[in-house]
């Protein structure tokens, strides 16, 4: 049983990106505070309607000198959607190729995730907010076997007629009610935002959009996502106010994600007029071109700028560590620190599509087809070593999906203890009386 590590571990190793010594350890000692942003897509950055900025605070951030933005940053879920994101994020393994991690395996499996990780290397306590029921996708169990010290979900947080969405509390009530709470975590502390508000439908009344003008298309999910994107900048802008009030924002390192996509395939030739675009040759390529979502990361200081090199949402942990200061080889990572001169920039999908700095490779039953990230142009008649090449990518990363999934769909973990890491213990974790 336990030997079945042996493949995974020899891949991790070999994968395995060094440190970038200007990067390596940067925020040591700082709290960590992750913004998941719901159902955000990077074509919003930066973009108008009708003459006005959509996220004229994210888009702040992502220019600011003391942020690293990536631009070429693709989101990797599959049908566990948000539950995928935290996934990766938290483990550095993938979801499952079909339904969620979290629901079928999570409440049983062993973890050594980020809040343990985090705790038992530097001491962290960490702690999870989010305004919906906290059985939604079984974090309240999962989030025991990761070490989540704290789960403050719907309970916590306000309930009046108009305080929530079908989603939860709305974002704007759910960072300023964490206060109260983020106030009396011990530091350094790990804290993870979910939010809600731009989910699907995008449903938002109109006095929570502060004069927004929503864009008119004929398709209602295309002017809503707007507007609730909108009101998820504003709520993101109030936070950032509050922590630098509060001195917080002086001694942490922020983290900000769109999990995945908030517009469905079917939707996206609507909102085609709004990015110039002519439906008509609306294509698998300007879809797949459109799963990039933001990956910021934000701190006083720290020299940022806009990094053009390619990655995905399971290269964020290893990331992580490395600017915390923490080594990743004990662990099992299947992504690579995206500051590292050795970051492997290929990208998979869970459907095992990828895309490379160059090409955009959709992966049927390995039959390739292969489009030119400069043009948008199918390579209909691809040479021989083109072919090759991409076909080599696509073994490699099939087998790093496989990999995973033979961890996670096996509990493979339970055989093999990290170096210097102590198994949770879920039983530790009560969630149902936080302090007040
Ligand atoms: C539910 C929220 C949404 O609590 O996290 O999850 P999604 O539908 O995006 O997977
Ligand atoms: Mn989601």
């Amino acid at each position: 049983q336990g030997a079945n590590m042996d493949p995974v571990l020899a891949y991790t190793k070999q994968h395995d990106a060094a440190p970038n010594p200007k990067y390596e350890g940067v925020a040591k000692g700082k709290n960590v505070i992750v913004i998941h942003l719901e159902s955000f897509q990077q074509f919003l950055i930066d973009s108008k309607v009708k003459g006005q900025e959509v996220t004229p605070f994210l888009n702040s951030l992502y220019h600011s000198d003391n942020t690293l933005a990536f631009s070429n940053f693709f989101h990797e879920v599959g049908q566990g959607k948000t539950s995928d994101a935290e996934t990766m994020l938290e483990t550095g393994l993938f979801g499952l190729p079909e339904g969620s991690f979290f629901t079928s395996l999570g409440s049983n499996n062993t973890f050594q995730a980020a809040p343990a990780i985090l705790s038992q290397q530097k001491g962290y306590t960490s702690a999870v907010f989010h305004g919906n029921i906290g059985s939604f996708w079984s974090r309240d169990t999962v989030y025991k076997n990761m070490g989540y010290n704290y789960f403050f979900d719907q309970k916590y947080f306000q309930q009046t007629p108009d305080s929530n969405t079908y989603w939860g509390s709305k974002d704007k009530l759910l960072f300023s009610e964490s206060a109260k709470y983020l106030e009396q975590l011990q530091q350094p502390f790990y804290a993870k935002f979910l939010t809600v508000s731009n989910h699907n439908p995008f449903e938002l009344s109109d006095s929570d959009l502060d004069g927004f003008q929503k864009p008119d298309t004929s398709n209602t999910m295309v002017n809503n996502y707007f507007g609730t994107v909108h009101y998820l900048d504003e709520a993101v802008h109030e936070f950032f106010n509050y922590l630098k009030a509060s001195g917080l924002y002086d001694n942490s390192i922020i983290i900000l994600y769109g999990d995945h996509f908030g517009l469905n395939e079917g939707d996206e030739k609507d909102l085609a007029p709004i990015l110039n675009r002519d439906p008509k040759t609306w294509n698998q390529f300007d879809h797949t071109q459109l799963q990039r979502v933001p990956f910021m990361i934000h701190m006083p200081n720290l020299k940022g700028g806009v990094q053009k090199q390619y990655g995905g949402e399971i290269d964020v942990l290893p990331t992580l560590l490395h600017l915390l200061g923490i080594s990743t080889k004990p662990y099992v990572l299947m992504g690579n620190d995206l500051l590292s001169p050795q970051h492997d920039q290929n990208v998979v999908f869970r459907n095992r599509s990828f895309v490379t700095p160059k090409y955009t490779v959709m992966n049927n039953n390995n039959k390739l087809t292969i489009y030119k990230n400069s043009t948008g142009d199918l390579i209909s008649d691809p040479s021989l070593a083109l072919t090759k090449k991409m076909k080599r990518i696509a073994k490699q990363k099939t087998n790093e999906l496989n990999l995973s999934d033979s961890v996670n769909k096996t509990n493979l973990l339970r055989f093999y203890t990290p170096k210097g890491f102590t198994p949770v213990n879920p039983k530790d974790y009560n969630y149902q009386n936080e302090f007040q």
